[in-house]
């Protein structure tokens, strides 16, 4: 919707109504529903008059809460609802809405419902200061003032810094003024488009091509509050097993089985730290769903399982295009059933993807996710750990728009649309179809899919990875404003592929990456090195494993791998944490620091849970940095040297350091080195302590099995450790809770 001229406002109320349920105001042009789904949650949902929008979300879930009390006043030409927490006020005479929190805060000025055609939008003004974050998968500053946006499921493989949009589409804003914090969720699956004004100006807009104006607004007070209502309204990620936070290895493809073993073998031998290899498309026979190359892997129930002796997962990839194939079985089921994506005029739609020709299946029909589920068993079977699902945007190639025709047609499980309406969440309901198939194979265990399409709530399914990044510095330093943002979305299992995926890295740069990476929620690394990448020999691409540079760089990449592992049992718990709290794994500073207007803007540093902090290496030939440590007393994590926060400082990097830092007043679970996550079982965590100025610490260890459900009814085990006493006479006590009996614990105090 280019411009305000062009549109078609709500306008004057003519008529409102309001029941228990709803507050409904109509003007000529449409009809506005107002509705408090708790004391800090309202939702706005307009339709322009004659629309028939079917009132059915992707991304909300059922949420438990408890309808607030409403007070309604008519004061002017005003009706002001609102609750203890928040207000919404329409102007009668313009259609107008002003939308303020308790502490009067405005969230929404001016705000003008219009339409343009079959698109819908809301205009309205925006703080000069407020800065906005979230907002999905996003290259770019973390500070999304003075940005455009678009959200439409792109595939752009060796992706530009600059690129917009991307694989996925989340519509969710965290705001911050000041220490402020409120949310907003425009829930809309077509294209939709935001701008904002830079700082020091006021337009805000965001449009959507079609469907309702649907907007969740969170007015919860602080960052965390927002997050927690934010995925208590879309989900949150389940517990993955623990094997999912080791280190992943991956390269587009290791083939025949012969080099899949020696990579195996490697890891092991060079005492690597690693928990799962990848198999990319060419496992496949021909491209097809599962299938296996019948040459290239001969035996895959005897790879896997030797594998799995080694103490490697493997994960493997499966695409959506099915391929055209008489007589292949999932071809055929397919073509049967019929769920299929379809041309306007009602035929199959076919395009090319990897295997040719292909059919999609429709994933906006449950009977289609049931039948995609099911083909798992045969992976599972034989030992597959986890399922990569790619292409999902959908990818077709030679298309128009890289994807499939706008009007092709989809059933929508009762409420059938064309691609326009589908396109953002069709990776969503992909991996919903895999994730409920792989539960309803294996109800008690946890399982791990990863995905690269997604719109607002796919958390529920599937972890992310941020698709075809490049093999270049700044690819390295977009990648945490890109993960921090896509924590504050609600996907907080994400990660890029470590050392970059188009292009050749240089030692230094994976070093560099590696060291950071190691921090991420999701590790692995991954590179493009087949034939069909533009490689003529696959044998000939340099290779992107931990040894592939040199002793030397094998050193400083083992190192930080093993400080992953060491790491673990804190990474667990902050896992953990999320699935209670929607807090993510890799924090902005403001997140923990919202009253330290400092912390703001800062893209280059980041919190793992709230005790560890990071300030990676993110140029060439750069041995030492400018960090900002929030106001409270930090160790650096190597030298145990205490430094006053409040402040910049400068930390040392040679290229084997990674700028660590612990807050003082935290205790920190870890573990000796291990080379994969099952080593750990039976061996001790090492608590390490960092008392504040008064010599006390406290932290928490969460423990489970790691791979069932055995948890959700009691079998885990919570510690909390609490340091007091002096350094001279340090006292600790350990309080437990639950029914897992858990490992030894030993207690090392840092200062
Ligand atoms: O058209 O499966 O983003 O990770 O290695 C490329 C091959 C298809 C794109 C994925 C990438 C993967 C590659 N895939």
């Amino acid at each position: 919707m280019p411009s305000r001229k062009n549109t078609t406002p709500l306008g004057p109320i003519r008529k409102f109504t309001i029941t228990e349920e709803k507050a409904t105001f109509r003007s000529r042009q449409g009809t506005l529903d107002v509705v408090f789904l708790k004391d800090d949650v309202v939702r706005l949902r307009a339709v322009k008059k004659g629309q028939n929008e079917p009132d059915r979300s992707f991304a909300v879930i059922p949420t438990g809460w408890d309808k607030p009390e409403t007070r309604i006043t008519v004061r002017g030409d005003s009706v002001i609802l609102a609750t203890s927490n928040l207000s919404v006020r329409i102007s009668l005479k313009t259609g107008r809405i002003r939308i303020l929190s308790a502490d009067r805060t405005d969230l929404f000025r001016n705000a003008e419902i219009a339409w343009s055609g079959a698109g819908v939008g809301l205009i309205w003004k925006m703080p000069k200061d407020r800065h906005i974050y979230g907002t999905g998968e996003r290259t770019g500053p973390l500070d999304k003032r003075g940005t455009r946006m678009a959200y439409w499921n792109t595939d752009r493989s060796g992706y530009p810094v600059e690129q917009d949009p991307l694989y996925q589409s989340i519509p969710f804003a965290l705001c911050m003024d000041g220490p402020r914090a409120h949310g907003f969720f425009f829930d809309n699956t077509f294209r939709q488009d935001w701008e904002f004004s830079p700082l020091g100006k006021t337009k805000a807009k965001m449009t959507a091509d079609d469907g309702a104006l649907d907007l969740y607004v969170m007015a919860s007070g602080t960052p965390s509050a927002v997050l927690e209502r934010w995925t208590e309204l879309t989900g949150r990620m389940s517990l993955p097993p623990l094997w999912a936070l080791g280190y992943q290895q991956c390269k587009w493809s290791y083939y025949p089985e012969s080099v899949v073993r020696d990579i195996a073998d490697q890891f092991r031998q060079r005492s690597i730290p690693c928990d799962v290899i990848y198999l990319d498309i060419d496992y496949m026979d021909a491209y097809k769903d599962f299938t296996w190359h019948p040459e290239r892997f001969p035996d895959p129930p005897k790879l896997v399982s030797d594998l799995r002796d080694q103490g490697f997962r493997t994960v493997v990839m499966l695409d959506p295009g099915v391929k055209v194939e008489e007589g292949y079985d999932v071809y055929e089921t397919l073509k049967q059933a019929g769920f299929v994506v379809r041309n306007a005029d009602g035929t199959p739609f076919i395009g090319p993807v990897w295997p040719g020709d292909c059919l999609f299946p429709d994933f906006t029909d449950a009977a289609c996710r049931e039948w995609w589920g099911k083909w798992y068993k045969g992976l599972l079977d034989l030992g597959v750990a986890g399922f990569w699902n790619d292409m999902n945007e959908p990818a077709v190639f030679d298309a128009p728009g890289h994807s499939l025709p706008l009007d092709a047609v989809f059933s929508g499980d009762g409420y059938p649309g064309d691609h326009r309406r589908f396109h953002n969440i069709y990776g969503m309901q992909m991996v919903r179809g895999t994730t409920e198939g792989l539960r309803a194979l294996r109800p008690d265990q946890r399982h791990f899919v990863l995905t690269r399409a997604a719109y607002a709530g796919t958390q529920r399914y599937a972890a992310a990875w941020t698709g075809d990044n490049c093999s270049d510095w700044p690819s390295l330093r977009i990648s945490i404003p890109m993960l921090l943002n896509f924590g504050l979305s609600g996907q907080a299992f994400c990660g890029p592929d470590i050392g970059g995926f188009a292009g050749t890295a240089t030692p230094e740069l994976f070093a560099r990456w590696l060291q950071v990476g190691a921090l991420y929620p999701f590790c692995r690394t991954h590179y493009a090195a087949a034939p069909q990448s533009g490689h003529p020999d696959i044998n000939a691409v340099p290779t992107q494993e931990p040894w592939s540079y040199g002793d030397e760089w094998e050193e400083i990449n083992r190192a930080s791998l093993e400080l992953r592992y060491k790491l673990l049992p804190y990474l667990y718990t902050v896992f953990e944490e999320i699935t209670r709290t929607g807090m993510p794994v890799m924090r902005p500073l403001f997140l923990q620091y919202p009253d330290d207007p400092k912390t703001a803007c800062i893209e280059d540093e980041f919190l793992i849970g709230s005790d560890l902090l990071c300030a990676p290496i993110l140029d060439e030939g750069r041995y030492s940095r400018e960090l900002y440590l929030p106001k409270g007393l930090w160790y650096d994590y190597w030298s145990g040297e205490c430094l006053e926060g409040g402040r910049k400082i400068t930390a040392s990097a040679p290229i084997d350091v990674l700028p660590l830092f612990a807050r003082a007043g935290s205790a920190i679970p870890t573990q000796d080195v291990v080379q994969h996550t099952g080593e750990a079982v039976n061996k001790p965590i090492v608590w390490q302590v960092w008392p504040d100025s008064g010599f006390k610490a406290i932290g928490t260890l969460y423990e489970d099995d790691g791979e069932t459900l055995a948890y959700t009814r009691g079998d885990f085990k919570r510690t909390t450790l609490t340091l007091s006493g002096t350094k001279e006479n340090p006292e600790t006590s350990l309080q437990h809770e639950g029914g897992y009996t858990g490992r030894p614990q030993e207690i090392v105090i840092a200062a």
